[in-house]
């Protein structure tokens, strides 16, 4: 069996990164339902990440958008989250919500507007320089909806060389994270379509650009663990964006629509000791709270992630290798199960209590009165959303 003091070892030292942008007012396509409290500025965003922080004691860094986090000083906002214990992480760029990227931005057939487009990853290195983070998030909404609309292997070689300029403008510590998926805004083609291709574009430009898988990015039944298995073996997995969904993007609470699934993935990491920050994967959320109370639905997220992670340390690794290698198959799938119907809440709650932190983190914040603060605080003024 597992040694109990290595899986809380394991645990202590597992970090979670939250999403500026899941602290803001978010909706779908048809509307937007705001919330009382919501942050008007980075700032805000910050201080509510620190307060996620702050319960759960495994959500140290915040992930920004730009430009929907821009402030006039980053190194400010660096120092202004690190006062409130926490600090700025994975920089996300952002090329999909501008008129000129109608046709694409890096892959654009209007080399004016490639540019323009590269130009934005470039300032978003000069932001990390500011703010110490490591990681650049690059995400395109690049594509085409008509079959010969533009050609596909021409957008491969625009997108390319976009990379390429920006790997070689990344400080000796920092990094690509490549992030793909499946379909829309564009829906014939999209130009980073899946794990493979983002993989290649990433073998091609060097060691410090990596995958980023976002789990809600892939076709129904793909098995993403099986993706995290491959990427690791290669050295090539950088990052999460965890996410649920039922259909495609729905960007829910990791781990509502299938913890089973976050177990199996994080049964790949535990497998390859990939799990603790040293190896270098960021855990990111990437989540919208469209209907539900913004903080403790991180809060809830963070315990998600811990929750799946603290099975699949559960796993009993010799009795699943030596049933593999018999070939007793019933028996190795058991030794998994008995491992995620694990109930691992109150080894949880003991690991927090040790630490000096509320068994309960959710409750612990609504007692806490920061909703009700944030809520009189910010009543006036315009609320941070998508886009703003
Ligand atoms: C795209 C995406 C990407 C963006 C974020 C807001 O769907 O997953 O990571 O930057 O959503
Ligand atoms: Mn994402
Ligand atoms: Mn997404």
């Amino acid at each position: 069996m597992p040694d109990l003091a290595h899986v809380k070892a394991a645990l202590r030292a597992q970090r979670i990164e939250t999403p500026s942008w899941g602290y803001a007012n978010s909706g779908t396509r048809f509307k937007v339902f705001p919330q009382a409290g919501v942050p008007r500025s980075p700032e805000e965003k910050i201080a509510d990440a620190a307060t996620v922080h702050r319960f759960t004691g495994a959500a140290p860094s915040v992930a920004l958008h730009i430009p929907w986090d821009r402030v006039e000083d980053y190194g400010a906002l660096a120092r202004y989250a690190r006062d409130l214990g926490v600090a700025i992480g994975a920089i996300n760029t952002n090329v999909f919500q501008d008129n000129d990227y109608r046709l694409g931005s890096v892959t654009n057939p209007d080399p004016v507007i490639r540019r323009k487009a590269t130009d934005h990853l470039l300032e978003a290195i000069s932001i990390m320089d500011l703010t110490g983070s490591r990681d650049l998030k690059l995400w395109f909404s690049d594509g085409i909806n008509y079959p010969g609309q533009d050609d596909i292997r021409d957008r491969q070689d625009r997108l390319a060389a976009a990379l390429r300029q920006t790997y070689d403008r990344l400080g000796e510590d920092q990094r690509i994270l490549l992030e793909y998926k499946l379909f829309e805004p564009a829906f014939y083609v999209t130009d980073l379509p899946d794990w493979g291709t983002s993989y290649a574009h990433c073998v091609e430009l060097g060691e410090r650009a990596t995958v980023c898988i976002d789990t809600g990015h892939h076709a129904p039944g793909t098995n993403i663990e099986f993706i995290v298995a491959f990427l690791l073996r290669q050295n090539k997995l950088g990052a999460f964006d965890f996410n649920s969904r039922f259909y495609a993007d729905d960007d829910l609470m990791v781990g509502a629509a299938d913890p089973f699934q976050l177990f199996r993935i994080m049964n790949e990491i535990v497998r390859a000791d990939a799990l603790d920050p040293a190896y270098g994967i960021n855990f990111m959320l990437d989540q919208c709270h469209n209907i539900e109370a913004k903080i403790p639905a991180i809060i809830r997220s963070v315990m998600n992630v811990q929750e799946a992670t603290a099975k699949a340390l559960l796993v009993d690794r010799d009795a699943l290798r030596e049933a593999q290698q018999e070939g007793k198959v019933l028996e190795a799938n058991a030794v998994l199960m008995d491992a995620y119907n694990t109930d691992v809440r109150p080894l949880l709650a003991e690991l927090r209590a040790e630490d000096g932190l509320d068994p309960d983190p959710i409750a612990a914040y609504h007692r806490s009165g920061y909703q009700q603060q944030i809520e009189a605080e910010r009543a006036e003024g315009q609320q941070a959303g998508w886009g703003a």
